[in-house]
C-alpha cells in the first residue's frame, strides 16, 4: 500500500499556510499506524508553482516553502527507521519557464541551450501548428526575444523539454541518479509518455476544441521513440536498484500498456490508466461529465485486470487531479452511509491484483469541497477553463463542471482535527479548509473502533498477509448485475470471493459460498445469505472449487 502524500495540504508546522517536510516526519508515526509501505509524495522540488510544483525551476533543489535539503534526508532517514519507502514525483516532459535551461534557452537562437527545448518558427504569423494545450487553448507561445514559438502541452510556464535532444537526456539521467543514491526508493513518473513528440509535429486532425485548436495526443502520446527513451532510462539509472518505477500514461490502451509493461524490455513496473477515472468523461474531455453504467465499470477493471496478468498493475480511485471517489463513485446521505460507501469502495479496489495507492485524506473518508465563487480556486486547469468558457458566456456550465470535477478538491488541507482549520495550520491555509472537517477528521476517525481508518487498517493487514490477494488471480463475478460489483481471487485451492454493494438499498444477491467458509473482512457485523444490505461489502475464504 502506498499512500500518496501532497505536501503542500499534509501538515503545517511553521504556520505559513503551507504544509512542509518537517510536518510530514511529526506525521509518519500516524502512516506507520495505518499500515502503509511507501509514501509517494507529490512534487517536492523547487516550483514557482504555477502547476502546483509540476513547474519545476530546479530539480536538485527542495521547494523553499516545504524546507531544506536537510529537512527532506533526515525524513528519508526517519521514514526508512520505520520501513516506509519514500517514492518521488519525477517531471521531465517539462521544466518550470524559470529553470536555468529555459532561461538561456530562449536568450538567442545559438544559445547552447537552445536546443533544450521546443522551438519552431510561426506559419504566417500564427502558431506552428493547431495543437491545443491541456490548459490553454494553444499549446505554442509567442517569445519575443528571439521571433520565435515554444512548445508547452501544459501551461505557458510550462515548456516542453526537448528529448531528442541528448544532453537533456542526459542531464535527467544524471539527476535521477543523484536522487537514487541518496536513498530515494523509486519515482511516479509525470506524463511520462508523453516525451517523445512527432517529428514533424504534424497538424492534429481531431474536432476542433472551442477555442479553435485540436487536441493530439496522436502525435505526442505513446510515440515510437518513447519506448527507446524509457528503455534507455531504465538501463542508465534503475537496473540493479532496489527501487520501483511508476509511469502515469494517458492515452494509453490495454495493449500500449502491455508494451511499457513487458519483462524483456523494461521500462516501467506499473503504469496509472486514465480509462477509471475517464470513465465519466465525455468525447470534449473530463469537463463534459456524462453517465456510465455498472457494466462500464466492470468492463474496464475487468480487462485491465486481464492485461496486466503477466505484470503488474495499479489500483487507485482518485489522487492529486481528481475528485473525492465519496463524491463521485457512489450516492450517500448520511455520514453512517458515508463510511460505509467509503469502506465498501476501499474493498472493491484495493482487493485486486495489484499496488494499491491511497489518496491522502481517503482513509478518513474526505468528500469534495464546496467552493463559493472562483476565486477561492488555486489550481490553473480550473481557472483557466473557466476563464475561457466565460469568453463565450457558458461559465455557469463551466462552474457546474468543477464542481464536480475541479482538481482542488482533492488538494484541500488533510483534516486533522475539529480545531481551526483542521489543526492543518495556525496561519491562513493556502486553499480553504473543508467545511466538513468538525465531523470528518483523524483524531475523530482514531476515537472510533468502527471507522474508516481502522478499517483501513485492516483491509492492508489483510492484503498484505494474504498470497492469495497479493498473487491470486482474478475472476469477475455477477458480471451483470447493474448493482453488485464481484470478483474472485484465487491461488491453488484457496479462493476468497469479494462482493459488493454500491447502491444506498438492499440488493438481492444468492452468493454461492461453500459451507466452510469464512467472512475475513466486511462492513456489517451481520449477514443474510440472500441478500447484500445498503452498501454492504462482504469478504469470503474458502477453498477453491477442484
Ligand atoms: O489533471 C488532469 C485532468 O484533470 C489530467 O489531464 C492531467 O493534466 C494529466 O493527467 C497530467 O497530469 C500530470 O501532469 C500535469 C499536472 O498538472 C498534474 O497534476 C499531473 O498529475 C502537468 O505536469
Ligand atoms: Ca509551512
Amino acid at each position: 500500500m502506498i499512500y500518496q502524500l501532497y505536501p503542500r495540504s499534509f501538515y503545517d508546522t511553521n504556520q505559513d499556510g503551507i504544509g512542509d517536510i518537517p510536518g510530514i516526519i511529526e506525521k509518519l508515526d500516524y502512516l506507520k499506524g495505518l499500515g502503509i509501505g511507501a509514501i509517494w509524495l507529490n512534487p517536492v522540488y523547487a516550483s514557482p508553482n504555477d502547476d502546483m510544483g509540476y513547474d519545476i525551476s530546479d530539480y536538485e533543489q527542495i521547494m523553499k516553502e516545504f524546507g531544506t535539503m536537510d529537512d527532506f534526508k533526515k525524513m528519508l532517514e526517519e521514514a526508512h527507521k520505520r520501513e516506509i519507502r519514500i517514492i518521488m514525483d519525477l517531471v521531465v516532459n517539462h521544466s518550470s519557464d524559470e529553470h536555468q535551461w529555459f532561461i538561456e534557452s530562449r536568450k538567442s537562437k545559438d544559445n547552447p541551450y537552445r536546443d533544450y527545448y521546443i522551438w519552431r518558427e510561426g506559419k504566417q504569423k500564427k502558431e506552428p501548428n493547431n495543437w491545443a494545450s491541456f490548459f490553454t487553448p494553444s499549446a505554442w507561445k509567442f517569445d519575443e526575444s528571439t521571433g520565435e514559438y515554444y512548445l508547452h502541452l501544459f501551461s505557458e510556464k510550462q515548456p516542453d523539454l526537448n528529448w531528442e535532444n541528448e544532453k537533456v537526456r542526459e542531464e535527467i539521467f544524471r539527476m535521477i541518479n543523484n536522487w537514487l543514491d541518496l536513498g530515494v526508493d523509486g519515482f511516479r513518473m509525470d506524463v511520462i509518455n508523453l516525451v517523445a513528440k512527432y517529428p514533424g509535429l504534424l497538424d492534429g486532425t481531431g474536432d476542433k476544441t472551442p477555442s479553435g485548436y485540436v487536441f493530439s495526443p496522436e502525435y505526442f502520446a505513446n510515440q515510437p521513440m518513447t519506448f527507446t527513451y524509457l528503455s534507455e532510462l531504465y538501463k542508465r539509472c534503475f537496473i540493479g536498484r532496489d527501487c520501483m518505477c511508476v509511469g502515469e500514461t494517458p492515452f494509453t490502451d490495454t495493449e500500449t500498456a502491455k508494451k511499457f509493461l513487458k519483462k524483456e524490455d523494461p521500462m516501467l513496473d506499473m503504469i496509472f490508466q486514465f480509462e477509471l477515472m475517464d470513465i465519466d468523461s465525455g468525447k470534449s474531455g473530463k469537463w463534459e461529465i456524462v453517465p456510465y453504467t455498472m457494466k462500464d465499470f466492470k468492463e474496464v477493471v475487468a480487462r485491465w485486470q486481464e492485461a496486466t496478468k503477466d505484470s503488474w498493475n495499479s489500483l487507485f480511485w482518485s489522487n492529486h487531479d481528481q475528485p473525492r471517489p465519496l463524491s463521485r463513485f457512489v450516492t450517500w446521505s448520511t455520514q453512517e452511509e458515508r463510511v460505509l460507501a467509503g469502506k465498501m469502495l476501499a474493498v472493491a479496489m484495493h482487493l485486486q491484483r495489484g499496488t494499491s495507492f491511497l489518496y491522502q485524506g481517503e482513509e478518513i473518508g474526505m468528500i469534495n469541497a464546496t467552493f463559493d465563487s472562483v476565486d477561492q480556486l488555486m489550481d490553473i486547469e480550473s481557472i483557466q477553463y473557466y476563464q475561457e468558457r466565460k469568453k463565450v458566456g457558458r461559465e455557469e456550465e463551466a462552474w457546474n463542471a468543477i464542481a464536480r470535477k475541479g482538481r482542488d478538491h482533492a488538494r484541500t488541507p488533510m483534516q486533522w482535527n475539529a480545531e481551526k482549520n483542521a489543526g492543518f495550520t495556525k496561519g491562513t491555509p493556502w486553499l480553504l479548509v473543508n467545511e466538513s472537517y468538525p465531523l470528518i477528521n483523524v483524531e475523530q476517525a482514531m476515537k472510533d473502533p468502527d471507522s474508516l481508518y481502522y478499517f483501513y487498517k485492516q483491509l492492508i493487514q489483510c492484503k498484505t498477509t494474504s498470497d492469495t490477494l497479493l498473487y491470486g488471480d482474478f475472476t469477475l463475478l455477477h458480471a451483470m448485475d447493474d448493482n453488485i460489483f464481484g470478483y474472485a481471487r484465487r491461488l491453488n485451492k484457496d479462493e476468497i470471493q469479494i462482493l459488493c454493494n454500491f447502491t444506498a438499498s438492499p440488493v438481492p444477491l444468492v452468493y454461492d459460498v461453500p459451507e466452510e467458509s469464512k467472512v475475513i473482512l466486511s462492513n456489517y457485523k451481520e449477514h443474510f445469505k440472500d441478500i447484500l444490505q445498503p452498501f454492504e461489502t462482504i469478504v469470503v475464504q474458502s477453498k477453491a472449487p477442484m
